[in-house]
C-alpha cells in the first residue's frame, strides 16, 4: 500500500510539473503542446485540435454567399496553424536564404526596388503583413518553411473559433471597428491624398479601426482559438482550387477542392493555373466579405496590396512527434 502511495505521489507531482498547455491530440493520444514556434520561419504556431464543424452560410441572408451553400458537414484532423499573417520580415528571410524572385519581379514587371516600394505603401514595417505575392509565391514560402497552405475548410473552421454558426470570428454583431481592420474612413482620406488606387474606396465612413491600410500584425484581438486577423488586414491564399458548388458535392473528411489527395497538388503545384480560394477580406474590405463564410477567388497570379497568406502544419506531417519544435 505504501508503496503504491508514493507512485501516486510522484504522478500528481509529475502531472503539475506539465508545461501549461499541453493538451492532447486526436487519435494517436499524443500530447502535444498548444503553442509552438516553428523553428524555420519563427513563426507562432497554435494547435487546432481535430473536430467537425457545419461549413458554410448559415442564414440565407445574402444572395453574395450562394457560393456558401448547402451547409454541409465536414471533419478536420488536427494541425497547428500560424498565429498571424506572414510577415514582411519572415518572407524576406525566405528570399535572403532563396534567392528567389517573388512573380512580379521574376515576371519582369517590376524591379526589386519597384516591389518593395509597393509593399511599403500599406506594410510600412516588417512586422506589416507581406503582401504582392502570387499564390505560386506563397506556396514556395511554405513550401521553403517546411508548411504549406491552409485549405479552405481549415480556415472556416479554424477562423470560426469555436463560435460555430455565427457570421463573423467575434460572433454575430457588424464590424465596429475594434475587431478587425477593415475599410474605414481612413481609407478614404488615403485615397485623396496618395496613389493607392480608387478601388479600394469602398469604406465604412462611419468606423475609425485606426489604420488606413494594412496593421502590424496581432494589431487586434485573436478570435477563440488564439488566432489574429483571420478577418480583415489582408485577406489570405487558401490551398483550393475555386469551385463555385463544391459544397453540393464536398468529401467529408478534410476536403480539398479538385485534387483528393494533398500531396498530389504539393507536388504539382508550380502547375497550377486555375484559380484559387481567398478568405478573411482585408484593409480594403468591408462587411460581408469580411464574414467566416464569405469566399472569393484569385487567379494564382493576381497579386494585390491587400492579399498575403499564413501556413499550416498538419501533424501526421511532423516528422517523429516527439521532435515538434
Ligand atoms: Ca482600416
Amino acid at each position: 500500500m505504501r508503496l503504491q502511495y508514493i507512485n501516486w505521489l510522484w504522478l500528481m507531482i509529475l502531472f503539475l510539473l506539465l508545461p501549461v498547455g499541453m493538451i492532447r491530440g486526436n487519435d494517436d493520444e499524443v500530447e502535444l503542446p498548444k503553442n509552438i514556434v516553428w523553428r524555420k520561419d519563427k513563426a507562432e504556431m497554435v494547435l487546432i485540435l481535430a473536430g467537425s464543424f457545419e461549413m458554410g452560410n448559415h442564414w440565407l441572408d445574402t444572395a453574395n454567399l450562394r457560393d456558401a451553400q448547402p451547409i454541409h458537414s465536414v471533419q478536420l484532423d488536427v494541425f497547428y496553424m500560424d498565429t498571424h499573417e506572414v510577415t514582411v520580415e519572415q518572407y524576406k528571410k525566405f528570399i535572403q536564404q532563396t534567392g528567389f524572385n517573388p512573380y512580379l519581379i521574376g515576371a519582369g514587371q517590376v524591379s526589386a526596388a519597384a516591389f518593395w516600394k509597393y509593399i511599403n505603401l500599406v506594410s510600412s514595417t516588417d512586422n506589416h503583413p507581406m503582401t504582392m505575392v502570387s499564390w505560386h509565391d506563397a506556396m514556395m514560402y511554405a513550401q521553403w518553411a517546411g508548411k504549406r497552405l491552409p485549405t479552405e475548410a481549415e480556415w472556416e473552421y479554424a477562423a470560426r473559433g469555436g463560435l460555430g454558426e455565427q457570421r463573423y470570428l467575434w460572433g454575430n454583431s457588424k464590424p465596429d471597428g475594434s475587431q478587425c481592420n477593415l475599410s474605414d474612413q481612413k481609407v478614404k482620406e488615403l485615397v485623396e491624398t496618395s496613389s493607392i488606387e480608387e478601388t479600394h474606396i469602398m469604406a465604412e465612413l462611419d468606423l475609425d479601426d485606426g489604420y488606413a491600410t494594412a496593421a502590424p500584425v496581432k494589431s487586434f484581438p485573436p478570435n477563440g482559438y488564439g488566432l489574429y486577423d483571420m478577418s480583415g488586414n489582408v485577406a489570405e491564399w487558401y490551398l483550393d482550387a475555386y469551385q463555385k458548388k463544391i459544397y453540393s458535392y464536398s468529401p467529408t473528411k478534410n476536403p480539398i477542392a479538385q485534387y483528393m489527395d494533398i500531396e498530389s497538388l504539393l507536388r504539382s503545384f508550380q502547375a497550377v493555373h486555375t484559380k484559387r480560394v481567398v478568405r478573411g477580406g482585408g484593409w480594403g474590405s468591408i462587411g460581408e466579405s469580411l464574414r467566416v463564410d464569405h469566399r472569393m477567388s484569385f487567379e494564382p497570379d493576381g497579386v494585390e496590396l491587400f492579399l498575403g497568406f499564413r501556413c499550416v502544419k498538419a501533424i501526421d506531417k511532423v516528422a517523429n512527434k516527439s521532435s515538434i519544435p
